[in-house]
C-alpha cells in the first residue's frame, strides 16, 4: 500500500502580533512590540502550502485558535461581559492580554507528537497534544488543539488521541519540534528520535545555564509509553545545553530529519557519536540505512543557524529518491549559510535542491518552515479516513486566501489587541473557517 508524509501547516490566526513572549527565543525577544501584519503572515503561510501542493506533496491545513482567549482571561480573574474582560485586562494587565491574544498556535510543529501506525502497538496513528508548559501563552493551546485534531482525525479505527501530559515543568512537552522519525518508507516501521533538553528527575543530565530547556526526558518517555512504541523503535538524545543558551529553544532549530537522513549541526547534541551509532543500529534492524549530514561549526556557527533558521527547514523526499530542502529567505541573507547550501546541493549528495520561501512575519517570532508544519505519515487508507475538508486543494487555497482578505487586518499593535471589536472579528472569521474546513464546533465560543 502507498504511504505518504502529509504536512499539515498551521494557518496564521487573525491576531498575529509580536508580543516578546518567548524568553530564550531570540527572534521573539528582539522583535517585541513591533507592529505586525496578520494578513501578510497568513498569506505567506498559504503560499508555502500551495507551492508544496503544486510540487506534488500531500498538504493539509490546521486551523488557528480563538484569540483573545476570553475564557483564559476569566480564569485569571477578569470579569463582566466579553468586552469588559478585554477592556479590564488592557487597563490592569496589558502583558496578560497580549499573552492571551498570541497567534502562537500557527507553529503546529508544537501542536502534538505523532507516531505513525507502523510504529505503534495497536496499529493506529497516535497523537499526544503538547502541553507547551514552558510558556503561559502556549500552555493555553492544547485543549483547542485536541479538539481540532480530533475533528481532523476522527476515525477511531485509525486514529488514537491522548490528552496533553500533566501541566507541570517536569513534564514539559513541546511536541514534534523535538521529535523526528527515520524510516525506509513512510509506511514501514521506523525509528522515532526523541530529543530532550533536560531531565526533571535525574540529576546526571546537565542543564542550560541561561535559557530554559523546554522538553524533559520524562515527557518524551511518557509519550513513548502512550503511543505503544517498542524499545527497538526509539532513540533518545540530549540537546547540547550550550546551544539552548544560544537560542536553540527547540531541537528543530538545529537539526532536521526525514527518511533515512539526519541533517544536523555539529554542536546540536551531547554524546553525538553514541547517538548516531544507536540510530544506525536501530534503523538497520528495520531494514534502513541511516545517513547523517553534519554541518561543521567552521562553516556555519550556531549563531548563523539561529539567525537564518537553516535547520528549521523542511527536508522532503522526491519520487526519484533525492531530497529537497525548503528554507526561509533568511538563509539567502546569510552569506555563510547560503554558501554552505550552494556547496551542499552541488556536491552530488542526497539533498539536490533548495527552495526559498518568504515567511518573514512568522520568522520574526522565531517560526520557520518546519515550525509551521505538523508531519503525519499516513498510508492510503488512513489518508482517505482524514477529514477531507482540511486537505489542501487549488479551490481550498482560493477560498482561504479570500477568507483571509475578507477578515484579516494588515496591521496589529498592542492598541489593536485592546479593541473589543477584534474579538468579534476573530469569532466571525473562525466561525466561517470551521465551515470551510468542515470541522464542526471546535472553539470555546462555539461550544459554551
Ligand atoms: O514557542 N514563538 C514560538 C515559536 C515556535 C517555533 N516552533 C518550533 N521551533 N517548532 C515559541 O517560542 C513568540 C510569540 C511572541 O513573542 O509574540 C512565540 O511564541
Amino acid at each position: 500500500m502507498k504511504s505518504y508524509e502529509v504536512n499539515f501547516d498551521g494557518l496564521v490566526g487573525p491576531t498575529h502580533n509580536y508580543g516578546g513572549l518567548s524568553y530564550g527565543n531570540v527572534a521573539s525577544q528582539s522583535n517585541s512590540q513591533q507592529s505586525s501584519n496578520p494578513k501578510e503572515a497568513a498569506l505567506q503561510g498559504l503560499a508555502k502550502m500551495k507551492a508544496l501542493m503544486e510540487m506534488g506533496f500531500q498538504q493539509g491545513v490546521l486551523a488557528p485558535q480563538e484569540r483573545p482567549d476570553v475564557a483564559a482571561l476569566r480564569r485569571l480573574g477578569f470579569s463582566g461581559t466579553d468586552a469588559q474582560v478585554i477592556e479590564r485586562a488592557a487597563k490592569e494587565a496589558m502583558p496578560l492580554l497580549v499573552a492571551n491574544c498570541s497567534a502562537s498556535s500557527m507553529w503546529v510543529a508544537n501542536a502534538a507528537t505523532v507516531s505513525p501506525s507502523a510504529d505503534t502497538a495497536d496499529g493506529r496513528v497516535h497523537f499526544t497534544a503538547a502541553n507547551l508548559n514552558c510558556k503561559y501563552h502556549r500552555s493555553i493551546e492544547h485543549p483547542t488543539t485536541s479538539r481540532v485534531l480530533g475533528a481532523m482525525f476522527a476515525d477511531q479505527k485509525h486514529f488514537a488521541h491522548h490528552a496533553a501530559l500533566p501541566a507541570v515543568a517536569q513534564f514539559g512537552d513541546e511536541g514534534a519540534a523535538n521529535h523526528t522519525r527515520f524510516c525506509r518508507d513512510y509506511g514501514e516501521a521506523g525509528v522515532e528520535f526523541f530529543v530532550f533538553g533536560r531531565s526533571a528527575f535525574d540529576t546526571r543530565y546537565p542543564n542550560p545555564q541561561k535559557y530554559p530547556a523546554r522538553q524533559t526526558l520524562e515527557a518524551s518517555q511518557a509519550v513513548v509509553r502512550l503511543h505503544g512504541l517498542s524499545d527497538d523503535g526509539v532513540v533518545y538524545a540530549q540537546q547540547n545545553p550550550s546551544v539552548i543558551d544560544q537560542g536553540v529553544f527547540h531541537n528543530d532549530v538545529i537539526a532536521v530529519g526525514n527518511g533515512e537522513v539526519l541533517f544536523y549541526h555539529e554542536d546540536a547534541f551531547l554524546d553525538t557519536e553514541q547517538m548516531l551509532a544507536e540510530l544506525h543500529g536501530k534503523l538497520a534492524k528495520v531494514g534502513g540505512k541511516f545517513q547523517s549530514i553534519c554541518v561543521p561549526r567552521s562553516a556555519v556557527t550556531v549563531e548563523d543557524a539561529v539567525r537564518s533558521y537553516l535547520f528549521n527547514s523542511q527536508l522532503l523526499s522526491r519520487p526519484d529518491g533525492s531530497m529537497l530542502l525548503i528554507v526561509p529567505e533568511e538563509c539567502r541573507g546569510n552569506e555563510r549559510v547560503w554558501q554552505y547550501l550552494q556547496g551542499l546541493t552541488s556536491s552530488g549528495g542526497l539533498i539536490r535542491e533548495v527552495k526559498v520561501f518568504d515567511l518573514k512575519q512568522s520568522m520574526q517570532n522565531g517560526g520557520g518552515p518546519a515550525c509551521l508544519r505538523l508531519r503525519v505519515a499516513l498510508n492510503e487508507t488512513e489518508l482517505a479516513a482524514v477529514n477531507q475538508g482540511v486537505i489542501m486543494t487549488a479551490p481550498l487555497y482560493g477560498t482561504l486566501t479570500e477568507w483571509v482578505d475578507k477578515h484579516y487586518r494588515d496591521r496589529m499593535t498592542e492598541n489593536d489587541l485592546a479593541d473589543p471589536q477584534l474579538l468579534l472579528e476573530c469569532r466571525t472569521a473562525l466561525d466561517e473557517l470551521t465551515q470551510i474546513l468542515k470541522l464542526g464546533a471546535v472553539y470555546p465560543f462555539q461550544i459554551n
